[in-house]
């Protein structure tokens, strides 16, 4: 049986505003805003990508998944691991911030502090679970960036944590691997790019508007980075994993590009 190539909830085709693709312009380079505007591929043309009749469903969503595949090769050629993604002033912060999971608010199960710990696995020299009092120990960023959700929705948060970069650093991390994967407490699961994950405004957050993050929002630990739309960001995660190995995720699982950059 075919997966559905979107989950149902997600409305189709959903895109930014014009002034969100405005102020994120130098992200979306020359050829990719071109396919953006023109608005994509028509499914005919897939097809005959994929070698397939429009009418053949399992055909065309194999198309769609090598287009996704190729542009995340794309993408990841084209990401400037230096340049950085717009900030906002801190009066812009939406307090609290806006939820959003694969299942309602009311339905989360709050992490205990004091028996999470944060497994490693993969290429890293470390192999000791860390615990909370570790991690808050560790230097600390703070970025106010925008948030977007696939949904089509957004907002200005304000997260601080050690920079990614420099955790792996310190448990003595492969950088030079080819993915950083996350899972959770709530079954979620998700994984970047190496450039991404070392990129300066990638952080494993402990805090939200200088504040402990609270419980919906991924406490005691999830991953903000200024470069990657929102599914993009997993929370409440309880392992690391350094790998070659492609690791996928929730949604790009149910047919999201991987990639999904900013
Ligand atoms: N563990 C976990 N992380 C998750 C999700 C989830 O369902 N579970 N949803 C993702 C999606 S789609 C979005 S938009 C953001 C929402 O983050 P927020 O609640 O802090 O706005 O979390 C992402 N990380
Ligand atoms: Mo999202």
């Amino acid at each position: 049986m075919n997966k559905p190539l979107l989950p149902s909830r997600f409305r189709p085709a959903l895109r930014p505003d014009p002034g969100l693709l405005e102020e994120h312009a130098p992200a979306l380079r020359a050829a990719e805003r071109r396919m953006l505007l023109r608005g994509s591929l028509s499914l005919g043309a897939l097809a005959m990508l994929g070698g397939c009749s429009t009418s053949d469903s399992a055909g065309i969503q194999a198309a769609l998944r090598a287009v996704s595949r190729f542009n995340d090769r794309v993408q990841a050629w084209l990401f400037d691991p230096n340049r950085l993604a717009p900030t906002y002033p801190e009066s812009m912060v939406l307090k609290p911030p806006r939820f959003n999971a694969f299942y309602d608010v009311d339905e989360v199960v709050p992490v205990e502090a004091a028996s999470w710990r944060l497994e490693l696995s993969g290429r890293v020299a470390e192999r000791q679970a860390w615990d909370l009092p570790r991690i808050m120990a560790l230097p600390e960023s703070e970025i106010i960036i925008r948030h977007i959700c696939v949904e089509g929705w957004d907002y200005i948060g304000q997260w601080s944590g050690v920079p990614l970069r420099l955790f792996l650093e310190r448990v003595g991390a492969d950088t030079r691997a080819r993915y950083v994967a996350f899972r959770c407490a709530d079954g979620y699961w998700g994984s970047i790019d190496m450039a991404t994950a070392l990129h300066p405004q990638t952080l494993l957050a402990t805090k939200y508007a200088r504040q402990p993050m609270a419980d919906p929002f991924g406490f005691p630990l999830r991953l903000r980075t200024a470069t990657k739309l929102g599914f993009k960001n997993p929370k409440w995660i309880t392992s690391i994993e350094v790998t070659n190995t492609d690791p996928g995720g929730f949604w790009e699982d149910r047919g999201f590009n991987w990639f999904s950059g900013l």
